[in-house]
């Protein structure tokens, strides 16, 4: 377990410190199959030290995980991301990010224990590592957005024909990312709030 960019934790910095304007906290979850940018997403947007649990990927897991297309990947979550951010002055999010290695996904049933909604990453290079991931979600009744993060090699398929593949509810928010890019990360979460402040209203 790991304190990105930090060598020797010495109690909370300024920007670690809860504002004291807070009144309400969401838990959110980001989801998605392996190496799709869940990790990436949790430190770009986190206002706080994200905490990760990445360990090196080895020989042991050749034939175990999956990492046909991210061959180069060197690192996976074993346990969660953890990070936070203040949307306004009363509203935090607090960010839990999944392992994407299915060997790990025993541990999903205490990350969603009280998570409002979920962001589920998707790589249209590897689509089909998201269809159990959505399917775990629906059959969760979590509400999620759908976030298509944009690798550069990575094939563009109209919204449609995506939606269709996924087999996504119209109603159902798709949003393209860049998952390394704050402002990016911020506008999923953004439209994720957006998506459940309207399931909360009632309609007309
Ligand atoms: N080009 C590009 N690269 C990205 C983007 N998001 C993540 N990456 C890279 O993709 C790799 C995988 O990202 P991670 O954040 O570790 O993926 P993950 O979903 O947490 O992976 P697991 O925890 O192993 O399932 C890293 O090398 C990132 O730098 C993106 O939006 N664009
Ligand atoms: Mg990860």
């Amino acid at each position: 377990m790991d304190f990105r960019n930090s060598d020797t934790i010495t109690g909370p910095r300024t920007e670690d410190i809860l504002p004291t304007t807070a009144t309400a906290a969401v838990k959110v979850v980001i989801v998605g199959g392996f190496g799709v940018g869940k990790t990436t997403m949790v430190g770009s947007v986190s206002e706080i030290r994200p905490l990760t649990t990445e360990e090196t990927m080895t020989q042991a897991g050749v034939g175990v995980d999956d990492n046909v297309g991210v061959e180069s990947k060197t690192a996976t979550t074993v346990a969660m991301d953890f990070g936070r951010i203040s949307i306004s002055e009363e509203l935090i999010l607090y960010l839990f990010g999944t392992p994407g290695q299915e060997r790990f996904w025993f541990l999903w049933n205490g990350l969603f224990e009280g998570a409002l909604g979920a962001v589920v990453l998707i790589d249209t290079r590897r689509l089909e590592v998201s269809f159990d991931v959505i399917g775990r979600l629906e059959e969760r009744g979590v509400p999620f957005v759908v976030a298509v993060n944009t690798f550069p090699d990575a094939p563009k398929h109209p919204v449609e024909a995506l939606r269709s593949a996924l087999d996504l509810p119209d109603e159902v928010p798709m949003i393209d990312c860049d998952a390394r890019l704050r402002a990016s990360s911020r506008d999923v979460l953004m439209t994720l709030m957006r998506y459940l402040h309207s399931l909360a209203v009632p309609l007309g």
